[in-house]
């Protein structure tokens, strides 16, 4: 059923819903306090915290662990990226029942084989599931579910395996047929044609959902004008932030021989006490040594 029908209400406050990738609670807390509306707890992202491929080789339950801790820091709703669904359709109803007893606003499931690859690598290996099988997929996500308000996110990987706009419709349809709430269309153009063409065509009601990662032209002014869109998200960008940040401060570290060059370059230890929710006197920076 889509979601004009009934489906998740916490994505119907705003007409174009803004998320951004975390990979831990401290960044979703600060995703949170940025003003955005949602986190998406990115596999790319807690893969890459194990500093390991973004290729199924963490289990659900780290991912899990991951978004339930973010859950605890923050108020704003989290759409795990749920990868292929850890296995068949048993394996994808059990991880809704998990994530949505976790208290988890809803997953995407992407159409590839397990186990997959990330979408953006280089040379990456993109296969896609029989469409068939991932529609069963859908509908057992949507079967186990609680709530109509957990919502199931379909993700087409067609454009991504360069099987064209044709294929990337008629799977896109079958989802929605299979119950998701929404579709995320991606692609991995530099030019956003390639998915504003899928948006011109997506004769679905099934909103739509966008990472313009590799086509970054395409703006939220942009998007809402196309109109169909109701999700975007910024999938990996703190993340990237952080270790350019933390790479070049190591390397002035070195350079400078002390830590004597860099204060202005760090939070301070007070900021951190505080995003860690420490009350009162434990918020105060320890002094500096006599
Ligand atoms: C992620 O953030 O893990 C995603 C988006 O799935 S992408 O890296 O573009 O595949
Ligand atoms: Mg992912």
């Amino acid at each position: 059923m889509a979601v004009g029908n009934g489906g998740p209400a916490w994505f119907k406050r705003r007409d174009l819903l803004v998320g951004v990738g975390a990979r831990d609670a401290l960044e979703a807390k600060l995703v949170e306090r940025a003003g955005f509306d949602f986190i998406w707890s990115s596999s790319l992202g807690i893969s890459a915290s194990h500093a390991v491929p973004d290729a199924s080789l963490l289990s659900m339950f780290h991912y899990l662990e991951a978004a339930r801790f973010m859950r605890e820091a923050v108020k704003i709703p989290i759409l795990a990226d749920g990868d292929t669904g850890y296995g068949d359709e048993r394996n994808v109803a059990y991880a809704v029942r998990r994530y949505e007893e976790a208290g988890i606003a809803g997953i995407c499931f992407e159409d590839k084989k397990f186990p997959k690859e990330n979408s953006l690598l280089p040379d990456g290996r993109q296969e896609l599931a029989l469409m068939e099988e991932f529609a069963a997929k859908i509908e057992a996500a949507c079967d186990a579910r609680k709530s109509r308000d957990f919502a199931v996110v379909a993700r087409v990987e067609a454009l991504i395996a360069g099987q064209g706009q044709e294929e990337a419709l008629r799977r896109a349809r079958a989802y929605e047929h299979a119950g998701a709430d929404f579709i995320l269309i991606h692609s991995r153009q530099k030019e956003p044609d390639e998915v504003v063409e899928f948006i011109r065509r997506w004769d679905g009601a099934a909103p739509l959902v966008l990472v313009p990662t590799i086509y970054p032209d395409l703006t939220e002014k942009r998007i809402r004008a196309l109109g169909k869109v109701r999700m975007v998200i910024y999938a990996n960008q703190p993340m990237r932030a952080a270790v350019k940040a933390v790479e070049d401060l190591l390397a002035e570290v070195r350079r400078a021989g002390g830590i004597h060059t860099i204060d202005g370059r760090m939070a301070a230890l007070t900021h951190i006490f505080e995003l860690q929710d420490i009350p009162g006197p434990g918020a105060r920076a320890c002094p500096p040594p006599a």
